[in-house]
């Protein structure tokens, strides 16, 4: 297809980028790190979201060629960094499938330069569903290196209980669907709190995704939620906002 086809391209055009969303430290109003999110703007397609890209790529089997070109872009992003922040990168579903995914990510940020311990992967339970031995293979592999591993999306797929006892995380972050009802109705904000707790015993860090308002951020912070991410701390920029934005605070 046009689409496709246009995404091969601009994978070997260098075309595909990364942009940068802060994530806080709620309990010291601090940024500790960014998660990078794919952006890709074709001058015939227009604006098209890495929501449909990614499925693309996996489905047409190039998703190493364009998951390898955004771990190195993403990772020489933060080289430039205080070396304190993390970088967070989502792994795709057919990444956790594949045996040779923690190797291959290991290489990539080894030849960069970047230090396992500041990276952190994002995976989804429907990921995780797909072959749920070779995806806890890689976990572990990619955890024993220091790199952290977080549950992205929590809440919204199927079994995340479950999930969580059978897998080790070092992170959960709570989908912005319970954030963003959190003022507004009472179920949500109860179930955020019994996830904080539940994640307090398990010695799981928690963040907040899709914090877009102050008095989400109030809230959560009084639930005792440590980390939140959102537009109300910033939306994903490119590399050299991020660094701008990083020079106004250290
Ligand atoms: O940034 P945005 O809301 O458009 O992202 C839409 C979806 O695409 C989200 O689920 C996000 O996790 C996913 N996504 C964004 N960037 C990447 C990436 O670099 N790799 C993978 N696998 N998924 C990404
Ligand atoms: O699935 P994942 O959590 O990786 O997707 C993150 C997506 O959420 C990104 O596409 C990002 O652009 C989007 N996002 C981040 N912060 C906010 C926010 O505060 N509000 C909304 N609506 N979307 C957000
Ligand atoms: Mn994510
Ligand atoms: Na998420």
């Amino acid at each position: 297809t046009a689409l496709e086809q246009a995404l091969r391209n601009a994978i070997i055009a260098d075309e595909v980028d990364m942009h940068f969303q802060p994530i806080v430290d709620l309990r010291t109003d601090t940024v500790v790190g960014f998660e990078a999110l794919a952006r890709w703007c074709d001058a015939d397609l227009g604006y098209v979201s890495p929501s449909v890209f990614v499925p693309l790529a996996e489905e047409r089997g190039f998703i190493d060629a364009l998951a390898d070109a955004l771990l190195r872009k993403a990772a020489q992003a933060a080289l430039s960094w205080p070396k304190e922040l993390f970088l967070s990168f989502n792994l795709s579903s057919a990444q956790l499938t594949d045996p040779a995914t923690s190797a291959r990510l290991l290489a990539i940020i080894g030849q960069v330069g970047l230090d396992p311990r500041r990276l952190e992967l994002e995976i989804t339970e429907t990921a995780v569903m797909a072959d749920a031995n070779v995806a806890q293979r890689i976990v572990s592999e990619l955890r024993a290196a220091g790199v952290r591993v977080s549950l992205d999306d929590f809440g919204t797929g199927q079994s995340s209980l479950g999930r969580l006892r059978d897998f080790t995380f070092d992170k959960v972050k709570i989908d912005r669907a319970f954030v963003s009802r959190i003022s507004a109705d009472r179920a949500s904000e109860h179930i955020v709190r019994a996830i904080v707790s539940m994640c307090e015993g398990l010695e799981l860090e928690v963040v907040a995704e899709g914090i877009e308002h102050s008095s989400e951020a109030a809230k959560l912070k009084a639930l005792g939620c440590g980390m939140g991410q959102g537009y109300f701390y910033g939306k994903p920029a490119d590399a050299l906002a991020t660094m701008r934005y990083l020079s106004h605070r250290y």
